[in-house]
């Protein structure tokens, strides 16, 4: 790795990735940061600026959409286009219907982006992080991914999914440098709930009534913490959860 990584961050403008582009940014490296509200990315690369004096090379990217990915990604500047570490964070829940009942169009979403999108970054920048022969995929899988929950259906699929994609990555990469690491959070109170209930807030409040949940801080830390171990180690998955939460079903409350 570089002295000074370039780190691109997708989905950083809420939540883990702009936690992780906080952390990076204290750290010195150089930022790319993704997402489709730009307003809001502009906002954190204002703060970051103020902060910690970096100026963030800022992405309008809707994951989803596979030609934008590789025409954006393939347009970056010289000075940015060698990307040490990607952070594969952009992602969502839709509903919590019953699979029988469930909205399409959620299923849909879920998979283009949790799914589908990752692999369009992913695909874009790896070839060159093989090539340099250096390199770090971070992607922000879930607890939902080891095991599903009523209601969880197609999200939990879509978090298995980035973990056989992990796991299938380490065996591809096996041989050169590049390290994968799969975060896998539990219950993390960020604007999640929100988008999984279409800006319903009291509903998304009461996911975290009474248990403390983990901050998108709390996670940043273990991606910080991952892409900072010497060469030779990888952090190859971290279940990370709160101490209030034992499954994805068992949580205590006060
Ligand atoms: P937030 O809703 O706060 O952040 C989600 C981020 O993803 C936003 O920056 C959003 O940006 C971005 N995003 C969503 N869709 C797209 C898209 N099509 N293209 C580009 N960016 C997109 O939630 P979290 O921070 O909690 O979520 C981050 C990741 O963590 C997700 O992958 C989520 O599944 C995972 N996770 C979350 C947990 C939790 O309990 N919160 C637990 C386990 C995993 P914008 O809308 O501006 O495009
Ligand atoms: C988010 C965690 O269990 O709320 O991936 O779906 S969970």
């Amino acid at each position: 790795m570089s002295s000074t990584p370039i780190v691109l961050i997708t989905g950083a403008s809420s939540g883990i990735g702009a936690a992780c582009a906080t952390l990076f940014a204290r750290s010195g490296a150089k930022l790319i940061l993704a997402a489709r509200r730009q307003d809001r990315l502009k906002e954190l690369a204002l703060d970051l600026e103020q902060a910690f004096g970096i100026q963030p090379y800022l992405l309008a990217l809707d994951v989803r959409d596979r030609a934008e990915v590789s025409r954006v990604l393939q347009a970056l500047p010289p000075e940015w286009a060698a990307i040490d570490i990607l952070i594969n964070n952009a992602g969502l829940s839709r509903g919590l219907d019953k699979l029988h009942t469930g909205v399409v169009q959620d299923w849909e979403e879920m998979i283009d982006t949790n799914l589908k999108g990752l692999l369009y970054v992913t695909r874009a920048v790896l070839p060159g992080m093989v090539e340099r022969g250096r390199g770090h995929v971070v992607n922000i899988g879930s607890i939902a991914g080891r095991q599903p929950y009523p209601g969880g259906n197609v999200y939990c699929a879509s978090k298995a999914a980035v973990r056989a994609i992990s796991e299938g990555l380490k065996l591809d990469l096996l041989g050169t440098p590049i390290r994968v690491t799969e975060i896998q959070p539990g219950m993390v109170e960020t604007e999640f709930s929100e988008v999984r209930f279409h800006g319903d807030s009291s509903r998304a409040a009461a996911v975290y009534q009474g248990l403390t949940p983990l901050t998108a801080m709390d996670v940043a830390e273990v991606v910080l913490f991952a892409t900072s171990r010497p060469p030779h180690v990888n952090i190859s998955e971290v279940l990370l959860l709160p101490t209030d939460q034992a499954s994805t079903t068992l949580v205590h409350r006060r």
